[in-house]
């Protein structure tokens, strides 16, 4: 296994030093945010890991390998490039035995970190169940991961381009605990509220990380969904949002947009149709996750 692995001098050195790390995806780089605002963002969001105890590491497959801490040049190549492809868990070992360019999922990422001994994930959003699910049977990967691989996600919860409701019962009957950081509601990506409760609450840091020791040594195999809030000033209007969620699914729906690509159309759709506003929402709350997240694995250290 050890031989698909290469890790960045960063994060070998906190490996050796036993210092708390955390992993970050790369899809949202390469197919969840434009050019060049993805790239910065994702070196931004390093800095804040780093300026909060912990060490980042970007997760992307490049050149056969499974990249553990990626540099500067590599984040551009992420954020850059037409023939980067978006990388699930099915697509892993296809990417790295032909030696393509791939951006990991939550899925998949959480896959790498796990062999590479990493416990924090931290991102924006996750896949979930999608609206529609019930014909189409669009339910994502991450789902399923998250009841198998020991790696909790800090996320802004579910986004409403999903559905909440059958998301959080997938959840439920694959036994993925979902935690409310500060919050008895499930936040819904954009905005700070949905209409579902979470399973727990937790309040601090240590609360969370204290809850997932335990899991794990009782030996229950899986993540958990730590969801955090999108901060007040950052979220956007309800009403606002869940209008041009609506038109977004419509021209998903027109266009026949399928598998892979729906996640990433109704991100660019509905970015288009905030004109911006809610890709600012979403680099706010990619940056809040990042502080909430090295906190708890910075508990989760000791
Ligand atoms: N949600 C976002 N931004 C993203 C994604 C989800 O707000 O970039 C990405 C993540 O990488 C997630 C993936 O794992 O989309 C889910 O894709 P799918 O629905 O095809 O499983
Ligand atoms: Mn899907």
């Amino acid at each position: 296994m050890k031989q698909y692995l290469s890790f960045s001098e960063e994060v070998k050195a906190a490996q050796e030093k036993g210092l708390p790390i955390v992993a970050l995806e790369s899809t949202i780089i390469s197919h969840g945010m434009p050019y060049p605002q993805n790239v910065i963002t994702a070196r931004e969001v390093e800095q804040i890991i780093r300026d909060n105890g912990a060490v980042p590491a970007t997760i992307a497959i490049l050149e056969g390998q499974i990249k553990i801490g990626l540099s500067d040049e590599e984040l551009e190549v992420l954020g850059n490039s037409s023939d980067v492809a978006k990388a699930s868990r099915r697509d892993l070992a296809y990417l790295l035995a032909t030696k393509q360019k791939g951006a990991t999922t939550v899925a998949a990422t959480m896959i790498c970190a796990e062999l590479a001994g990493i416990e924090m994930f931290v991102t924006g959003g996750i896949g979930g169940v999608h609206r529609g699910a019930e014909t189409t049977m669009d339910i994502s990967a991450d789902l399923e991961e998250l009841s198998q691989t020991n790696v909790a996600v800090v996320c802004a919860g579910a986004k409403s381009i999903l559905d909440i409701g059958l998301t959080l019962e997938y959840l439920e009957t694959k036994g993925v605990p979902v935690i409310g950081y500060k919050t008895n509601v499930l936040p819904a990506f954009y905005t700070r509220q949905s209409d579902f409760d979470v399973n727990f609450r937790a309040d601090n840091p240590e609360t969370v990380a204290e809850m997932l020791r335990t899991k794990w040594n009782l030996g229950l195999k899986g993540g958990a969904v730590i969801a955090n809030p999108i901060p007040e000033a950052d979220a956007l209007d309800h009403d606002f949002i869940t209008n041009i969620i609506e038109k977004a699914l419509q021209e998903a729906e027109e266009n026949g947009i399928n598998g892979k690509q729906v996640t990433p159309f109704l991100l660019g759709k509905v970015k288009e149709l905030t004109e911006g506003k809610s890709l600012v929402a979403n680099i706010a709350l990619v940056k809040h996750n990042a502080v909430v997240g090295s906190k708890i694995a910075v508990q989760l250290n000791k």
